[in-house]
């Protein structure tokens, strides 16, 4: 009998397109300090924990600061994402990605949540797509940031799928190489170029086939 695959989803830039709204949060941060900060200096900090991020974008602007200044840059970024949440629903979630959970929901395949944000919850919530998931891993659950495989290993592992079985769908660089480093089957969502060490590409969920998923799933 073939065995149970285990399909991972990272949150923001996969399922949902707050990446623009961490980029207008930090942005209010880096315009504040007088700090350049383009739409391709945001790619450095997808998947990048919010920690590490303000230290990429104070590394930017080359300043330094104390932890208690740190401290509360991060909780005023946190905050204006935050607002930007609010009135978030179903509508937000991106195209194609529900038939693709619904199709492995079918298929009885294991699905699972592997993002370094700690908002995931209320997100997946506030969409209602919460109860797709058999295992939810995010940024309050591990130590080590992506390209670390820490989040999708934990996230295998509760979906009880060895990485070989793992199939991990990923926006930034470093979720890829984690998931490659993994000894997963890594699946970039977004632009080819800039996603070249994933194992596939899709440009979004709406080209990806059943028969694609069939083939993932028969492997
Ligand atoms: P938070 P993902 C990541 O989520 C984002 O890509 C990244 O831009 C963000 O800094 C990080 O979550 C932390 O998010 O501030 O909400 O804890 O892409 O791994 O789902
Ligand atoms: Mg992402």
């Amino acid at each position: 009998m073939k065995k149970k695959k285990g399909f991972i989803f990272d949150l923001d830039g996969v399922i949902v397109d707050t990446a623009k709204y961490h980029y207008l949060a930090w942005k209010q941060i880096a315009d504040s300090l007088n700090i350049e900060f383009t739409h391709e200096h945001n790619e450095l900090l997808k998947g990048v924990s919010r920690v590490r991020s303000l230290d990429i974008i104070l590394d930017l602007g080359k300043i330094e600061a104390s932890q208690a200044q740190k401290d509360q840059w991060l909780v005023q970024k946190n905050d204006e994402y935050l607002s930007y949440l609010v009135d978030m629903d179903q509508t937000e979630i991106l195209p194609g990605v529900l038939d693709v959970l619904n199709f492995l929901k079918e298929n009885n395949q294991g699905i699972a949540l592997g993002s370094a944000s700690k908002n995931a919850r209320p997100i997946l919530e506030k969409t209602g797509i919460l109860s797709y998931f058999d295992a939810i891993v995010d940024g309050n659950d591990v130590s080590n940031a992506k390209p670390d495989p820490e989040v999708f290993l934990i996230a295998a592992q509760q979906l009880q799928v060895e990485p070989i079985h793992a199939f991990v769908f990923e926006d930034s660089v470093a979720g890829v190489q984690a998931a490659n480093i993994g000894n997963m089957t890594s699946i970039g969502i977004g632009e080819q170029s800039v996603l070249h060490e994933a194992h596939h590409n899709f440009k979004d969920f709406t080209f990806i086939s059943e028969d694609f998923l069939n083939e993932l799933i028969n492997k």
